[in-house]
């Protein structure tokens, strides 16, 4: 094929860390740099893990998303397009450079050893990528908003001698940097998840306004909310406590809500919006709708669990509810803040401010 060359150069990346959730915190900065760098941003998969594989899958872009709604904000190319149409004119096997901040340990002495371990090898693997070298690239950073860091990346990375800048993981920070939350409204759902969403909510949620909730409680959250003590700012909790903590500290509760945290937060809401009559909860865990619904059992209250595990499809409908509570420390609630943030729409969070 001969699709026309992006001059000014490309960035291919993987979005090696965490799940979905702290993967488009990522995917933001990535936006935002490419931008900030002006190169076509290459749209990677999402790298995905199901239990009992040792290898991680990797699920195209516009799966999930529409690629022409992120092109609003900035040039983008699909992966799969990218390698078949364009790698082959600019990007020879022998030029196949990965680059990292500093070298990772790993197989190779002085290398980004880009490709060892999951997810790493089976990322570039997907598209029969091996690296042909390794380059580094400390200090540079992203941080595109404040400071003329794009001119450096010019001149270390040249769009002439670098058409393609191949980053070992996202060239980005997590979470997402302030200055890059807005971009959330160019990602906007495929169809496919869209009418999913859809297709549960005529049938389980019409009839009034709902309230949704996300619960975010299995055992590796536990695990990770024993750093509350130590980490004032843990994962993705400035969305609620602000990025100087200006707005409060973490607690264990807001980590973990208890049951009655969770019960006192509903009575409060639902005495604001009368008309509520069901309630859907999303969780990666225990959905806790036996529960709960026994301390709304003298009302009219329902909650109501999707059928099948599908975190796209809840995320959703979590963004459609007339009303969001969210884990502050979760980013796959963060991603629900922000997409509703973007239509102007309520959300809160357990635990906080403290109750
Ligand atoms: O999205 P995520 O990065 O958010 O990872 P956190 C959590 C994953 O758990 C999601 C599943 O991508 C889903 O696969 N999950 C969580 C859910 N909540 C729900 C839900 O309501 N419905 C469904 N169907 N699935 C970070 C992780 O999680 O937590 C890190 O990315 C690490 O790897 C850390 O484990 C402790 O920010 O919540």
């Amino acid at each position: 094929s001969h699709e026309t060359v992006d001059e000014n150069g490309y960035i291919v990346f993987c979005p090696c860390m965490g799940r979905f959730g702290n993967q488009v915190d990522h995917y933001l900065g990535a936006l935002a740099f490419a931008h900030g760098l002006n190169r076509t941003l290459v749209l990677p998969p999402w790298v995905e893990y199901r239990p009992g594989e040792a290898k991680s899958v990797q699920i195209p872009f516009d799966t999930y998303f529409k690629e022409a709604e992120v092109a609003r904000y900035h040039r983008v190319i699909l992966m799969a397009d990218f390698m078949e149409q364009i790698a082959p004119q600019i990007w020879p096997e022998h030029l196949r450079t990965s680059l990292c901040y500093s070298h990772r340990p790993g197989s190779a002495p002085n290398s980004c050893n880009a490709k060892d371990g999951n997810p790493f090898g089976p990322f570039w693997d997907t598209f029969q990528i091996e690296f042909a070298s390794s380059a580094t690239y400390g200090p540079l950073h992203y941080d595109v908003h404040h400071t003329d860091i794009a001119q450096e990346w010019h001149q270390r990375f040249s769009a002439t001698e670098w058409p393609v800048i191949a980053f070992t993981g996202a060239p980005a920070a997590f979470p997402v940097q302030k200055e890059n939350v807005p971009l959330q409204k160019y990602l906007v759902w495929s169809d496919q998840i869209q009418a999913r969403a859809r297709a549960f909510i005529n049938e389980h949620l019409s009839g009034g306004p709902f309230i949704g909730i996300h619960l975010r409680n299995g055992v590796d959250w536990a695990r990770a909310c024993e750093f509350v003590k130590s980490a004032p700012n843990l994962f993705a909790s400035a969305q609620c406590l602000g990025y100087r903590n200006e707005r409060g500290s973490l607690t264990e509760e807001m980590c973990q809500p208890s049951e009655e945290i969770i019960v006192k937060h509903l009575r409060r809401l639902l005495k604001r919006m009368k008309d509520v009559k069901k309630v859907f909860v999303a969780s990666d865990h225990d959905h806790m709708t036996r529960t709960l619904g026994k301390y709304f059992q003298k009302t009219d209250l329902i909650f109501i669990k999707p059928n099948e595990d599908q975190p796209h499809v809840d995320l959703a409908i979590l963004g459609r509810a007339n009303h969001f509570v969210g884990n502050c420390v979760s980013s796959f609630s963060g991603f629900v803040k922000r997409e509703r943030d973007t239509h102007g729409f309520p959300s809160t969070f357990w635990g906080y401010p403290s109750e």
